[in-house]
């Protein structure tokens, strides 16, 4: 009976668009698992979808000055062009901003409330007085407890991988106006995580009734017993923001769920609007509330916290839905040898690498490099030669020359062979073994050696083709054997390179696509004597030097460039400097600038030079906040018009990551006093 397997990839936060790093930590490595589940005749969907709630979204939303909705629909749109043109194909990809989502995520809190694992306490929580509002999670930074790596973010330490909660910050400071929060009272729901100590070691260890998983990857299991070990503490699952989804109780008006609460139900919210867009609304029980079905998330280290202490937990409160089955869990992709960092811009993006270097070849390279048991690197010129020599110099060339040479050499006729030799013999063998050299390691997770078995075959019907010679004496069998070969290599590529598997199929004029075969053919000679290939086509299109150059120039090379300005910078003079007229200013009035979402237009208290009218870029400050705040003004620029506003001098503010920070005085200097 084939098994049933609902499969999730992490779901992405929509506040950016995804990088390569990304794409091999879960998105990839699930694809591969799908398809090959499906082929092998398998009943397994493939869940996922934005995550669009919590302080990522709004932090970002304040960053660019737009709305938190505009951020996630912005960048919902790019991830889903991303993954179509990486061929990962999901069958639903919803968003945690849809109704359904909101109606389960409120009923799971309401279960888990009346259940006894929900309860209410007030307790003390960080607040910028200059921002007037709480900081939870990204909003506050400061040194982490545990590791005292400094400039963490409130909800996680990305050096240790520490949970964190704000309070627990050493140092803190409000991440948009660096001031430092003082301690407030609030009412917050916390779930009782510490209840579920010994259910959570049982089933990580795969005592647990309720499911099985003895098969959790050790960096995940480790991580998670660590953690138990030093004990569970309760954790607030509710925030004071406005951008999330409300707290269904009476007395919590302003509070909104946790968006690590919220994010994992997206798994099973997302699987019910499947199920509703087929028609069949109770479809989705059969994957989350049926005992012969196996949840399988896809993720990144960072998120092994979540995956498998917390959503575990909350799963075991609400009791009526089946446990992770798998957690599995990758490692950290670097880039040319350095930690890939969203905020220092050192990072490869996705789109620019499928664009840039195409789907399957990407595919093929990071597979090959996937981080599954520790950090690995991405690395362009490793890329190239990867790909040249075992994507294009032996997978692509066994087929491109097996069936170029049927077709210039034979008419395109796959011809009737005879008795097999020895040699015949054991390729035949090794044709027979593609269903478990390959198929083996995938269902272990092991995607890079499933990838490395492929090759593997490939090459061995290279060193056939070779040794048999064909071009030298007629030989039916060779072209017989290698042209089936080239059929189940083509199975056998699907789940990891299904562009250029489908033009491989068509190529060889089979009927319908390679996706809906079955993984055992991968394993038999299918394809008999007469039958008439298609007109061959290239596969793959080599990485020249040129290219990779032009390449690495664009996308990698920047960040050096950079760092190079910096040293290049030329000096200036005292005289030059002292023709600038650099002045205190207080705010006085703050505007939206009539033209441009990220502008604001501001009257400036000069003192004795009178109130200016400046344009200024710091949209990422809240507009209410700015009144009364002493700034350093450039006095003596010309005035300007910007987008149609006049701006008479300018501010200044320190750039950080992209997102101004405003230089102001220590003491409260009156205005239009002179900068020596
Ligand atoms: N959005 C974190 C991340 O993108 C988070 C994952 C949610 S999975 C339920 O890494
Ligand atoms: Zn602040």
């Amino acid at each position: 009976m084939p098994g049933r397997y609902l499969v999730t990839a992490a779901l992405p936060y929509a506040n950016g668009p995804l990088h390569v790093g990304h794409a091999i930590g879960a998105y990839i490595p699930a694809d591969v698992y799908c398809r090959f589940l499906r082929l092998r005749g398998e009943d397994v969907l493939y869940i996922c979808g934005s995550d669009e709630h919590g302080t990522p979204i709004s932090v970002t939303a304040d960053k660019e000055g737009i709305t938190p909705q505009q951020v996630v629909d912005k960048y919902h749109a790019i991830m889903v062009k991303s993954f179509t043109d990486l061929g990962v194909k999901f069958d639903n990809f919803s968003r945690t901003t849809k109704k359904i989502h909101y109606k389960l995520s409120q009923d799971f809190f309401l279960k888990i409330l009346e259940k006894g694992f929900i309860y209410e306490k007030t307790v003390e929580r960080p607040y910028c007085s200059q921002c007037k509002r709480f900081l939870p999670d990204r909003y506050v930074k400061g040194v982490c407890p545990k590791c005292e790596a400094k400039d963490q973010r409130g909800d996680q330490c990305e050096k240790c991988g520490k949970q964190l909660e704000p309070h627990e910050l050493i140092e803190p400071y409000c991440s948009i106006c660096r001031n430092r929060p003082e301690q407030k009272a609030t009412k917050h729901w916390f779930f009782k995580l510490s209840s579920f100590e010994q259910p959570l070691a049982d089933w990580i260890n795969g005592n647990s009734e309720r499911e099985i998983s003895g098969n959790l990857p050790s960096n995940a299991r480790n991580f998670a017993l660590g953690w138990i070990k030093e004990g569970l503490q309760d954790r607030a699952i509710t925030r004071d923001i406005s951008w999330g989804i409300p707290v269904p109780l009476k007395g919590a008006e302003g509070k909104v769920l946790y968006v690590w609460f919220d994010a994992p139900i997206g798994y099973i919210s997302s699987t019910m609007e499947w199920a509703e867009k087929q028609g069949r609304p109770d479809e989705w029980k059969k994957f989350w509330a049926s005992k012969d079905s196996r949840v399988v998330h896809f993720i990144g280290k960072d998120n092994i916290p979540f995956h498998i202490v917390i959503w575990p937990a909350v799963l075991m409160a609400q009791g009526e839905f089946n446990l992770p089955w798998q957690v599995a869990s990758n490692e950290f992709l670097n880039l040319e040898g350095e930690k890939m960092s969203t905020s220092r811009g050192w990072v490869l993006w996705l789109q620019d690498a499928i664009d840039g270097l195409g789907a399957d070849p990407l595919r093929y390279y990071l597979i090959s490099t996937a981080p599954e048991s520790h950090d690995s690197d991405f690395s362009l010129s490793e890329m190239q030669n990867k790909v040249n020599s075992e994507l294009i110099g032996t997978l692509g060339n066994f087929i491109n020359r097996v069936l170029t040479f049927i077709q210039e050499k034979n008419g395109g006729i796959v011809p009737k062979p005879g008795k097999f030799d020895a040699e015949d013999e054991k390729l035949v063998e090794v044709l027979k073994k593609i269903p478990e050299s390959v198929g083996n390691p995938i269902e272990k997770f092991r995607m890079s050696s499933a990838l490395a078995s492929l090759i593997g075959v490939a090459q061995q019907g290279n060193i056939y083709f070779q040794n048999k010679e064909p071009w030298k004496k007629e030989n039916n069998n060779t072209l017989f054997l290698c042209a089936n070969l080239a059929r189940n290599l083509a199975i056998a590529m699907a789940p990891f390179l299904p562009f250029s598997a489908e033009k491989t199929w068509s190529m060889l004029n089979l009927e319908g696509s390679v996706h809906e075969q079955k993984w055992e053919n991968s394993g038999v000679l299918a394809l008999e004597a007469g039958h008439k290939i298609n007109k061959i086509a290239t596969l793959y299109v080599k990485m020249e030097d040129d290219k990779v150059k032009e390449f690495e120039k664009k996308f990698l090379s920047k960040k050096k460039t950079e760092a190079s300005e910096v040293k290049n910078m030329p000096e200036i003079d005292y005289e030059e400097f002292k023709k600038m007229d650099l002045r205190v200013g207080l705010i006085k009035e703050v505007k939206q600038h009539p033209n441009a979402d990220k502008l604001l237009v501001l009257q400036v208290d000069l003192g004795p030079l009178g109130t200016r009218q400046l344009v200024g870029g710091i949209r990422n400050y809240p507009m209410e906040s700015l009144p009364g705040r002493r700034i350093i003004v450039i006095a003596n620029l010309k005035p300007a018009k910007i987008r149609g506003v006049e701006s008479q001098g300018m501010l200044l503010a320190a750039d950080e990551d992209g997102s101004p920070v405003l230089l102001t005085t220590d003491k409260n200097t009156k205005p239009g006093a002179k900068i020596l």
